[in-house]
């Protein structure tokens, strides 16, 4: 990500953890809410201290050549400790509200990105379908919240240790970046653009702790890691609806860890995978 002289000025809104109503409205509106102090500094130390203790497996990407971003997938399949990670209060709250109280996981990473690494681009994690941005911008109609990730940072921000960048509002693009209006674009879209309807793409500077949670359509994107001596660690929480497929790689071969599951609550359980039974069970 180019370094840039000028930071862009908007503010990013926060959320108490309790104001569930404000964040569904800020997730309809900006696409995103941040919420500080999910995690205290010494859970921060301890989560980065377990991420430091993950052994790769399956589909994750290890580089003890420190030349890429270490990214372990499922870490919630790996102990016990990141049961409480999947329904911190605030964080589940508002996905349950955006998502319905039968949303699940569809999978936790563990991200290491130590100097001089990242930037991937602006993008999208998923457009189901293209959408006429009028339709979006004047309500006429609404897409619902499908998939949406957590960031749980584990760092205090700053411009040069790879904060995500995000476009407020850009979901109601009805497109990913890059993509013609219109154009049937869709899953995954990246692209150069960086602003949308004036507003251009602001960098993350949060605290360690402190969560942000977006749905998928809007814009965003990691940046490389410009310190001399600094890894970001970050832990993130994807959730979908309950018909959103669950990303457990490495898929046939994924058996879920039974202690884990022994340990979990109901709700755990269910954000897990164990629905009541409904349609296609
Ligand atoms: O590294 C980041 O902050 C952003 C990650 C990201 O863009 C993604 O997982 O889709």
């Amino acid at each position: 990500m180019p370094a840039t002289a000028t930071l862009p000025t908007t503010t990013l809104r926060t959320y108490a953890a309790t104001d569930v109503a404000g964040m569904q409205a800020g997730m309809e509106e900006d696409g995103y809410v941040i919420i500080p102090g999910v995690i205290d500094r010494a859970e921060v130390a301890e989560v980065k201290r377990r991420i430091d203790e993950l052994r790769p497996f399956g589909y994750d990407c290890f580089d003890p050549g420190k030349k890429q971003v270490d990214h372990y997938k499922n870490v919630f399949n790996r102990s016990p400790f990141w049961l409480p990670y999947l329904d911190k209060p605030g964080v589940i709250d508002v996905a349950e509200s955006v998502m319905g109280a039968d949303c699940h996981i569809i999978g936790m990473t563990g991200w290491r990105s130590p100097p001089g690494v990242g930037g991937w681009g602006m993008h999208i994690d998923q457009q189901f379908f293209p959408v006429e941005e009028e339709l979006l911008v004047s309500g006429r109609i609404k897409l619902p919240v499908m998939l949406a990730t957590a960031h749980f940072y584990l760092n205090d921000m700053t411009l040069d240790l790879c904060p995500t960048w995000v476009v407020p509002g850009s979901h109601k693009s009805g497109r990913g970046p890059g993509a013609k209006p219109g154009e049937a674009r869709y899953g995954f879209v990246a692209g150069d653009e960086r602003s949308w309807r004036g507003q251009e793409a602001v960098p993350v500077l949060v605290k360690a702790g402190d969560v942000m949670i977006f749905r998928s359509e809007v814009w965003h994107t990691g940046s490389k890691n410009q310190t001399a001596d600094q890894t970001r660690y970050l832990l993130q929480v994807h959730y979908g609806r309950r018909m959103m497929a669950q990303k457990f790689s490495p898929y046939l071969d994924f058996r879920f860890n039974h202690e884990v599951v022994a340990q979990a609550t109901a709700r755990q359980r269910r954000l897990l995978g164990g629905h009541q039974p409904g349609a296609y069970d």
